[in-house]
């Protein structure tokens, strides 16, 4: 724990007079415009309002310790005062508030109060409680790594300790002793569940297990809280590493305007808690400091509610947004022109899918500085499960190329944040199978940040992911999750099939200023051979690849069946019967062209995915064929999936009735091509 001393003087604390009345003048603010808020909503003018009353000295406290011009921050969505005191202006929170165009945080697509500064180094963050402390950590890491001096502060309330996020989070801070500054505002409800039915033990104590130090402050009190937060902020940017800060203080509206507070708590307790109101703490600091007479006091009352005053009309006034389509990528994808014939080979001595992988990556940390791989045992000696990144922690140290906790949802998320803080990063999930808990990380954040932020922030995040059955791998090393990420907006999901397409396909994803999801099929790690091409090499996302033209029946694959599906037609062939194979390699987005072109080629389509059927990826390429193409069909698209079973059991015997085969393809596309 930290000491606490020297906290009753502001001129100890190295302030300023006039610094301590701006944090006065801050607060009020902040108090006026939440009354404001409240009253509209209660108007009926703005549909929902999220309080900061109580909360001001500890957000004051806070913001006045960092600086925005070299310090990130991760505010949530009661930091109203710790945003005025950064220098967000009333103006820009009452257009989030009113949900205007020039919102500057969402341009009316999120919630009030959900910040996003690019300016001023605040990163964006949604509603998903938690998943912000991972990103703070990516940050850092990055920070760090380039030899930056910033700090990172990351704030909560204490509801979202209980969460996995802030526990992997504090892991991984206190691991590499990251300089980020963890602020819990515990105001003793998360909505209506008392602090002791949400924290074991305390909050402040929860750090000591991460081997971090943490400390209890009075967060009514804002110089305690700005000496506490300077000190923790000195500390991280001398490498001394992160600091956990509980501040203890109340919020006296309820949780949201949404929320009937009379339910859980009393109004005794709400008027205990309004004696120690951290404006009237610091008012009466300044009145006994002299640094407020009655005249400053009017003169300050009467700026602040000018200031509401006008921002409030200025805000409802302004235009309402009208593009809700727009920023769903930071580089949308439309393929245009079909690919009707096979692409040239490159050239290149023949490696396996799984050399092609680690080339590349070798290729790219080599390349483009700001690249950083990470995963669970990428880093050497072992080099991943599967090698796909040996020797990169050799060749390109420790910062470049490093182990993470084995935590699926803090992988993605300090993807997340490293992406922020202008890094390449490509983080590995050792199995598709394990991706799971990364879900929110990879849904509800990566794919939505550039749409949320109406374009301020984008997520170029590169996530490989081995995938896929046929290698023993039984339930839970054998799932195809394409169906789960495809469904995405703001995710594009891609499948190499070839050594030359890994190289082409992870280039494209690494350039891409969006989250590009690389499915590797892991079967084909060690089967698919052919050429890696020396030289620079891109494949398009969004580009499929014609490997075979044939009149009688079109073949629709991607990953390991891609593979077969040009077995199958080289048998196909000897029969006599000329198949025509697409190999998507983009499933979002997705080559739309290429498949109509391959459907008019010959009339017939069979898709084919090792994924069980219902509501599968070839439901959607179906689908699709109907809607846009049934004039040019001569009997109905058909699917060749696994059957409706949850993944490969472990039997060779019992997975093989089950992995469609190339065996499968042939008969199915013997039957179409001949009906
Ligand atoms: C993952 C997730 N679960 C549930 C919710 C709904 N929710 C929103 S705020 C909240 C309580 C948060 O409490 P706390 O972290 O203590 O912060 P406070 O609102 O008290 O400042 C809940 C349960 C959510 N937004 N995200």
């Amino acid at each position: 724990m930290l000491e606490l001393d020297n906290v009753r003087d502001h001129k100890a604390l190295g302030l300023t007079d006039q610094q301590v009345v701006d944090m006065y003048r801050i607060m009020l603010l902040a108090r006026r415009l939440d009354e404001r808020m409240w009253a509209l909503n209660r108007q009926g003018r703005v549909p929902f309002v999220v309080s900061v009353a109580g909360h001001e000295a500890t957000q004051v406290g806070a913001a006045f310790a960092l600086d925005p011009s070299t310090d990130w921050s991760l505010p949530y969505y009661r930091d109203i005062a710790f945003n005025l005191a950064l220098g967000v202006s009333p103006k820009d929170i009452f257009l989030g508030v009113f949900s205007k165009r020039d919102d500057p945080s969402s341009g009316g697509r999120q919630m009030p109060n959900h910040w996003s500064e690019p300016d001023l180094n605040v990163f964006t963050h949604s509603s998903v409680i938690a998943t912000q402390f991972p990103h703070a950590c990516g940050i850092a890491h990055e920070l760090t790594s380039r030899g930056h001096p910033g700090v990172v502060a990351v704030m909560s309330g204490e509801g979202a300790t209980s969460e996995g996020d802030w526990h992997e989070a504090m892991n991984f801070a206190g691991i590499h002793q990251l300089p980020v500054i963890f602020l819990i505002e515990n105001n003793l409800y998360a909505i209506s569940v008392p602090v002791a039915q949400e924290v074991a033990g305390s909050v402040a104590a929860r750090a000591d297990g991460y081997g971090i130090p943490g400390v209890e402050v009075d967060g009514n009190d804002v110089l305690q809280v700005y000496g506490v937060v300077q000190a923790a902020v000195d500390r991280a940017r001398q490498g001394g590493g992160p600091t956990l800060v509980e501040a203890k203080t109340y919020r006296y509206y309820a949780h949201t305007s949404d929320d009937d507070d009379k339910l859980y708590r009393t109004a005794e307790e709400v008027e205990l808690w309004r004696r120690k109101d951290p404006i009237g703490v610091l008012r009466q600091y300044l009145v006994e400091s002299r640094l407020l007479d009655e005249a400053t006091e009017e003169r300050l009352d009467l700026e602040v509610t000018n200031a509401i005053a006008e921002a409030v009309a200025e805000a409802e006034h302004a235009p309402d947004p009208t593009d809700a389509l727009s920023h769903v990528y930071a580089a949308p994808i439309d393929p245009k022109t079909p690919a009707t014939a096979p692409e040239r080979q490159p050239k290149g001595d023949p490696v396996n899918l799984i050399t092609a992988v680690n080339q590349t990556l070798h290729e790219i940390l080599e390349r483009i500085p700001e690249a950083s791989v990470f995963g669970e045992d990428v880093a050497d000696p072992k080099g991943g499960v599967f090698k796909a990144t040996v020797g990169l922690t050799e060749r390109f140290g420790n910062s470049r190329c490093f182990n993470a906790p084995l935590a699926e949802s803090l992988i993605i998320g300090i993807g997340i944040g490293k992406a922020a803080a202008t890094g390449r990063p490509l983080a590995e999930i050792q199995f598709a199978d394990f991706i799971h808990p990364g879900f929110d990380q990879i849904v509800s954040e990566a794919a939505r940040i550039a749409y949320r932020t109406a374009g301020r922030w984008n997520c170029p995040l590169v996530i490989r992911v081995p995938y896929g059955g046929g290698i023993h791998g039984a339930l839970y090393h054998s799932q195809s999750i394409e169906a789960f990420y495809a469904h995405v907006p703001g995710l594009k999901v891609v499948v190499p099939s070839t050594p030359a397409d890994t190289k082409g396909l992870l280039w494209s994803a690494v350039m891409d200023p969006d989250p590009v999801m690389v499915l590797e099929p892991k079967k084909l790690y060690r089967l698919a051979k052919g050429p890696w091409p020396e030289e620079e090499h891109i494949v398009p996302i969004g580009r499929a690849a014609v490997r075979r033209v044939g009149g009688d029946v079109t073949i629709i694959a991607y990953g390991a069946m891609a593979h077969y599906a040009v077995i199958a037609a080289e048998q196909l062939a000897e029969e006599g019967i000329d198949a025509y194979v697409l190999d998507l390699r983009s499933l979002r987005p997705l080559d739309w062209p290429s498949i109509e072109a391959a459907v008019r080629h010959n009339g017939k389509a069979l898709v084919v995915h090792e994924d069980n059927g219902f509501g599968g990826f070839g439901a959607e390429i179906v689908a699709q064929i109907s809607e846009k193409a049934f004039d040019w069909l001569d009997a109905p698209a058909e699917r060749y999936t696994s059957p409706e079973v949850p993944t490969f059991p472990f039997a060779g015997s019992l997975e093989a009735q089950l992995l469609p085969n190339t065996a499968g393809i042939v008969e199915r596309a013997r039957r179409l091509a001949t009906s």
